[in-house]
């Protein structure tokens, strides 16, 4: 294919290649390449057993849906400026594509030709990137380098040949773009089944982003990320990913942000069998129960989904396991924004004690940013209460269980997750959904950040779930294609 191409490179010039390479690459793919599975070549040969390909669920985002132009697969994506619920207490103006950050995802087979119609609806200029495609440079999606840049309100057109499988993506080239949400799946089902067969295939993607206080918009220079991200939601308000007792379950994590994450699944050891290249022959796959997702990787895990339970799935970096957790971003959680009439610092909650050091004597753990201890100064302009009455008025709901300690306030170190992680932080009805039907009372205190639930559902409380998945009837379910292979 190669040699075809550089062979009309060199005889037309590049443009002409570009578009003569393009038609004739796409007859040579029809001949060279296995034929489809569903294709009746395909079916003469060898009849798969079981639906394939499994389609990929992507929660909250979905698929990017796709019109036929001939044989070529025809994608219509869009950027645009978003507003995103992340959290049941945080909106944020994101940047994606067609209404999600990350982008849906695109589903295509090996063999397919593939168009995308890029509209740039961005007050700046901006360009694709298809990261990990053996493809033309014409359609790489550098900015002023292979490609012009694509002008707000402008358009550019790509077209693959997909001769690879597995686990890819799209994105912004340009970096503080990536960072807005400028990103997206791009997966490319083999055109011969791997071996086992799953039944079911998760996407994930893991971001963070930094929004400072009162702010709505990501700050993309920031380091200090304070919410963390699966597929756009912040824990609770990930979406659990639902497989049957029995079923060999894939999950295809991909990191497009700025921090590596280590994933980690509860109670199974599974296989890593596919990097951002692709395929892992199975002589090489590596067992675990953690796989490191560095920046700009995939990492494809199998099991076999054969404990029952509501296994977490999450980044285990503690940071990451938090909302609204970092120590420069102000108030946490217990008030919503800056009290009025102080100083921005003060409202920041910044220290103010003696020494001026936020690391100083007076501050103890707080690093920077009050935490309602400390100093007598931060202690006035806490974050949070300190006794259990004044958390009891501050936290309407929060359960006076006990929970603290009498001489907690005496005890170095305190608090570190009291006013954390616990029932009082619980928010069931407000990340309500079916696929969280059945979790035990007061599960979403102790859900935040980067995490989720893998539900290893028996038969009886797995068709009950997928009947109220049904029954929801959503539009663009990101579980529709799941939903209408289960009976
Ligand atoms: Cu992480």
């Amino acid at each position: 294919m190669s040699n075809r191409r550089t062979f009309l490179q060199r005889a037309f010039g590049a443009g002409a290649a570009l578009c003569a390479g393009r038609r004739l690459s796409a007859q040579a793919m029809q001949m060279q390449m296995p034929a489809r599975p569903g294709s009746p070549a395909a079916q003469s040969k060898q009849p798969p057993t079981f639906p394939f390909p499994t389609p990929v669920v992507t929660t909250e985002v979905g698929d990017l849906s796709y019109t036929m132009d001939g044989a070529t697969k025809v994608f219509h994506l869009v950027s645009e400026v978003l507003r995103q619920k992340i959290h049941p207490g945080k909106t944020i103006d994101a940047w994606g594509f067609n209404g999600s950050a990350p982008g849906p995802t695109i589903q295509v087979n090996q063999g397919d030709h593939v168009r995308v119609i890029f509209d740039n609806h961005l007050p700046e200029p901006s360009s694709i990137h298809w990261h990990g495609f053996e493809d033309l440079v014409g359609y790489d999606g550098m900015p002023g380098i292979s490609q012009e840049p694509v002008k707000p309100g402008g358009r550019f057109v790509y077209e693959f040949d997909i001769h690879q499988a597995g686990t890819y993506f799209y994105h912004s080239h340009m970096a503080m773009q990536e960072m807005a949400g400028m990103l997206g799946g791009f997966i490319m089902h083999p055109s011969t089944p791997y071996h086992p067969h799953c039944d079911k295939d998760f996407l994930l993607h893991l971001q963070e982003y930094a929004v400072l206080p009162n702010n709505t918009v990501p700050n993309t220079m920031n380091m200090e990320y304070n919410w963390l991200l699966l597929n756009g939601k912040a824990g609770p308000a990930s979406t659990p990913l639902i497989v049957r007792l029995g079923d060999r379950v894939r999950l295809r994590f991909v990191n497009l942000g700025m921090d590596h994450h280590p994933m980690h699944l509860h109670g199974y050891t599974f296989h890593v069998t596919g990097t951002e290249g692709g395929r892992i022959q199975e002589s090489a796959w590596w067992p675990g129960n953690t796989v490191l997702v560095g920046v700009a990787q995939a990492r494809d895990v199998e099991l076999t989904a054969n404990r029952p339970g509501d296994w977490m799935l999450h980044c285990h970096l503690p940071h990451h396991m938090m909302n609204q957790m970092s120590s420069n971003v102000g108030s946490m959680t217990r008030r919503p924004g800056q009290p009025a009439g102080v100083d921005m610092n003060t409202g920041m909650g910044m220290l103010q004690g003696t020494p001026g050091a936020p690391s100083g004597d007076d501050y103890g753990t707080s690093l920077g940013r009050g935490m309602g201890f400390g100093s007598t100064s931060d202690m006035l302009t806490t974050n949070g209460p300190l006794s259990r009455e004044k958390a009891m008025q501050a936290m309407p709901g929060m359960p006076d269980a006990g929970d603290i300690a009498k001489n907690a306030n005496a005890v170095p170190g305190f608090p570190q997750d009291a006013y954390m992680e616990g029932p009082g932080m619980a928010m069931d009805q407000m990340v309500d959904k079916p696929e969280n039907y059945g979790l035990r009372s007061g599960w979403s205190g102790f859900m935040m950040g980067m995490m989720t639930f893998l539900r290893v559902l028996p038969p009886d409380k797995y068709d009950e779930v997928i009947a109220r998945m049904k029954q929801a009837k959503r539009p663009n379910d990101p579980y529709g294609a799941l939903l209408q292979r289960v009976s």
